[in-house]
């Protein structure tokens, strides 16, 4: 450190304390020029592109290395209460230009670069995404990082390093084309390999018990996790957190060298890649055995290592002999949805297992340690694993679900009681853990004792929490062991397969669940977890999401973030948003306006250029662009969208030149997003808007009026870029089915105005930002059952305009594809699955209409500029400060730790 020092001395940057050392120019100049010339990776004579990204992250990663370590070491001497966020995705996206913001150096570093030859901006533009994320959910995560740096709270984040992240997106004549993403390809010079930190992990083998009761976990396959340390820095603060994240390899020991000598160098290496892939991409597909294998592989992968790494970060710093009850008073670890849950049979395990605790204590401590958030509501994307799949890989984890399951299934019985066997059983089928699995022995017995011979139970009326798994009354396994109605043993009828419901166990092993906006959290409360609520209403929260204002404003945003300081009169809203509120009183001053709308419109010139550079189209930057970019999913209504443009395009083509252009403003409709690579009907809409835009792009009597892009491969780079410019953004998925979306906080924050459903953090953004300044349409989340039975019941009369744009589509105008399968989904023709089951046909009129609407308040650029800036002065609320502020303080209990 003190080599550190000195050698920062003689460059000239002005060093006091390490911690308090600020480069100026010309000693990040002479860093940059340091890596250049040690950076192994490149060859030495030239100064290009690649390497002088390499060269500048590697002077910046000096910097966060000596915060991180100060960090560190300040956390370890407090000894203060940790949280500690696992999820199995982060959506980092570039790191250069946000580090160097963070740590107030933009200036000085680009005033280094252009001494050295070269532009800040596109040396930046050399960094790949790091996409460890699928979407929303991993994007969360990586603000939440963000957030908790800054706000000085003691927290970790835990993850896998993916050498494949998400997929690069192609557009081909075909539609989607997935191409695997190497983001590691050139090497990351943002981690720090920890070679001293690894641990084992197993799979398969077989428990065994000792005499006094004890089991061990013993045989099977072992790997190692190793640590790879991402620093994240906060804004304007010494603060730098750690990302951790866990790569697998073969443990030395595990190499047969004896079959590698022998020549059979195949078995030896199988074993070798088969440790490594378990951390090769991110969401391997699970429709095979091998494909859930292994994703049942990462998800303990991130368990076991991370709490190996808590614990024994707990007893180092607690000292002989270690007061385990004091656990939940240092450590809370928050599971990001279900894909952690197994951390909660894991930290039973460690507690008994190795560390020696009894069953009450490890199950008492871990109910005080593990808190759960819940994601989404849509049935089939609750998690449930395969018992079988689970008990072979891990056994000990199944002993110990089926000891929670036993103690959750006589919390069910002490509360409703042995009176009414069929309530009870409908108690049990809806909330226990192990569905489709028999009872333990101890509640037979306990049901058989209560009541002579009243087990005998009809099987029916009993309702699967999870609608597509529901089984008929026949089917129905209710696990009572004994005969039903018809005399047939429960053990005859055909079996349904035994799963563990994740959810189930989070709710019944975490001491808080939260739901992700507030209508979300009331339909966790109400539908999907009703059973729970009612059981421990103390647990269920609301911690509405939010995205980080540095990366999704201040940098990414810089025109627009100068206009703000200067109205405002302070920069502090980037940390402070609440300041934000300030600008409402100035929505009508016309030199704010006239600043604002410079601003977008510069913006937007970036926009277009980037469409160019992406797809080859021109576009008008004074047209309205709107966008709609998100992970491409039914529920999202990318279709209905579509569907509307293609009803705008129709009745362009019936007007003459005159009429259209008074009729119509004129637009630039963006979409982004990747489809799962096997989700079918995703694929087909992002093919279908493709085609749309290659005939409406190119028609000559349409010209500017209106243009569709699908821009390839969006991704947190392309948000940044696309968001600044983004007039109008939709957010119109079916109500009750978005949990709370984060993009939508990000548009308005950017002055942009929303087109949506009552839907997710739509509602709350609403509220925020007034009724005035956001376009609503659409049915109500509480109507949409009805609406849905109606269809089912063939009540529904479709508006003759949707129905025409079907029509046309099914005419041919957008090409040879077939969009049967498509159209046909929109009415629930047979074969094509479940009758507008999103509701595309219902919400199409009122979606047209609002939009005509959106045309008239766009045509009034005062009425446009003053509903914009009402947005961003609303969205203050929609910073993740506020939402980790509510985390730290309703279930983590921890509190700031400023380093002196
Ligand atoms: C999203 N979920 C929600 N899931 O859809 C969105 N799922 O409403 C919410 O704003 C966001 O989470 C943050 O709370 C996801 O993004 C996934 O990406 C995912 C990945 C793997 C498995 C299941």
């Amino acid at each position: 450190k003190q080599k550190l020092k000195d050698s920062v001395k003689q460059e000239g940057g002005i060093a006091g304390d390490l911690g308090t050392f600020i480069p100026d120019s010309a000693s990040i100049a002479s860093s940059i020029k340091y890596h250049a010339e040690f950076t192994p990776s490149f060859s030495t004579e030239q100064f290009e592109l690649p390497k002088a990204y390499f060269a500048t992250a590697e002077s910046v990663r000096d910097t966060l290395i000596i915060n991180w370590n100060a960090t560190y070491d300040y956390y370890e001497m407090m000894n203060v209460k940790q949280a500690y966020y696992l999820s199995m995705e982060y959506l980092q996206g570039r790191a250069l230009l946000n580090a160097i913001g963070n740590l107030e150096l933009s200036g000085a570093y680009a005033e280094a670069l252009r001494k050295l030859g070269h532009d800040l901006e596109d040396v930046a533009r050399q960094e790949p995404d790091a996409a460890l994320g699928n979407g929303g959910l991993g994007r969360l995560a990586s603000c939440f990082l963000d957030s908790l740096a800054t706000l000085n709270y003691p927290a970790w984040g835990y993850g896998l390093r993916y050498k494949y992240g998400l997929f690069k997106q192609h557009i081909t004549k075909d539609g989607q084309e997935e191409v695997a993403e190497s983001w590691l390809e050139m090497g990351s010079p943002w981690e720090i390999v920890r070679n001293d930190v690894s641990y084992p992990v197993k799979f398969y083998g077989e428990v065994t018990s000792g005499a006094d009761g004890s089991k061990q976990w013993v045989g099977g396959e072992n790997v190692v996790a190793l640590a790879y340390d991402v620093p994240i820095p906060g804004y304007k603060t010494k603060t730098t957190i750690n990302l951790r994240l866990w790569s697998t390899k073969l443990a030395p020991e595990e190499f047969d060298l004896r079959a590698f000598n022998a020549g059979d160098h195949a078995k030896a290496y199988a074993a070798m890649k088969n440790a490594e892939k378990i951390c090769y991409i991110l969401y391997p597909g699970d429709e095979s055995l091998e494909g859930k294998t292994l994703r049942l592989k990462q998800q303990y992968t991130l368990c076991s290592a991370s709490l190996q790494d808590i614990i024994a970060h707990f007893e180092r710093r607690s000292g002989e002999p270690v007061k385990w009850e004091n656990f939940p008073e240092k450590v809370a670890v928050q599971m990001n949805d279900t894909h952690p849950t197994l951390c909660i049979p894991e930290l039973i395990r460690i507690l008994m297992d190795v560390k020696g605790l009894s069953w009450k204590k490890a199950w008492d401590i871990t109910r005080r340690t593990v808190a759960y958030t819940n994601h989404t509501v849509l049935p089939e994307a609750l998690e449930k694993w395969s018992l079988e799949l689970m008990q072979e890989l891990l056994p000990r984890h199944v002993e110990i679900i089926r000891r929670i399951d036993e103690e959750l299934v006589h919390t069910i019985i002490a509360e409703y009681g042995t009176e009414d066997l069929d309530m009870l059983k409908q108690k049990l089928k809806q909330m226990r853990i192990l569905d489709n699995v028999e009872l333990p022995d101890s509640v037979a017995e306990l049901l058989f004792k209560s009541e002579e011979n009243s087990a005998v139970v009809p099987a029916d009326e009993i309702e699967s929490s999870v609608e597509e798994n529901k089984p008929t009354a026949e089917e129905d396994e209710s696990g009572l062991d004994t005969e039903n109605e018809k005399g047939v043993t429960v053990d005859e009828a055909p079996k349904l397969p035994k799963v563990v419901r994740m959810a189930n166990l989070c709710v019944a092993g975490g001491y808080a669940v939260n739901g992700v906006a507030e209508i979300h959290s009331e339909i966790v409360k109400s539908e999907v977890f009703n059973e729970f609520y009612k059981l421990w209403p103390e647990k269920f929260q609301n911690k509405t999401n939010g995205v980080t204002p540095r990366r999704w404003i201040r940098f990414c945003n810089p025109d627009l973030s100068k206009i703000i300081t200067k109205w405002i009169g302070t920069e502090d809203w980037v940390v402070d948003t609440e300041k934000l509120v300030t600008l409402r009183k100035f929505a009508d001053n016309e030199e704010l306006q006239s600043e604002w709308k410079e601003a977008k419109r510069r913006n937007k010139i970036k926009v277009a250029s980037f469409l160019k550079e992406k797809t080859g189209y021109f576009v008008d930057p004074d047209a309205m662009f709107d966008v709609q970019v998100k992970r491409i999913h039914e529920y999202k209504r990318q279709l209905l969208n579509i569907m509307g443009i293609v009803y705008r395009y129709k009745k362009m083509k019936e007007m003459s030149l005159e009429e259209r252009k008074i009729k119509f403003v004129p637009r630039v409709c963006i979409f982004g997003g990747k489809a799962f690579a096997t989700y079918v009907q995703a694929k087909r809409i992002v093919k279908f808007i493709t085609d749309v835009g290659a005939t409406v792009n190119h028609d000559p009597e349409i010209g500017d009026l209106l243009k569709v892009i699908f821009v390839p491969d969006y991704n947190v780079s392309v948000a940044e870029v696309l968001i600044p410019g983004s007039e109008l953004s939709q957010h119109i998925s079916t109500a009750g089915m978005e949990a709370s979306g984060t993009s939508n906080m990000k548009f308005a924050m950017n002055g942009c105005i929303q087109i949506g459903t009552l839907d997710g953090a739509n509602v709350e953004i609403r509220q925020e930002v007034g009724e005035d300044n956001f376009f609503l349409f659409g049915a109500q989340a509480h109507e949409i059952a009805g609406l849905r039975k109606e269809r089912s019941e063939g009540k529904f009369v479709p508006d003759p305009r949707f129905e025409e744009v079907k029509a046309f589509v099914r005419s041919g105008v957008f090409g040879p594809y077939n969009y049967e399968e498509l159209m046909g989904s929109l009415e629930g023709n047979e074969g094509y699955g479940r009758a507008d089951y999103f509701l595309v046909g219902k919400d199409f009129p009122s979606y047209i209409e609002c939009q005509e609407k959106v045309d008239e308040a766009y045509r009034d650029q005062k009425r446009w500029t003053k509903m914009s800036i009402l947005n961003t002065a609303g969205s203050f609320k929609f910073s993740s400060d506020r939402t980790i502020h509510e985390y730290a303080r309703d279930i983590w209990g921890i509190e700031p730790v400023v380093l002196p």
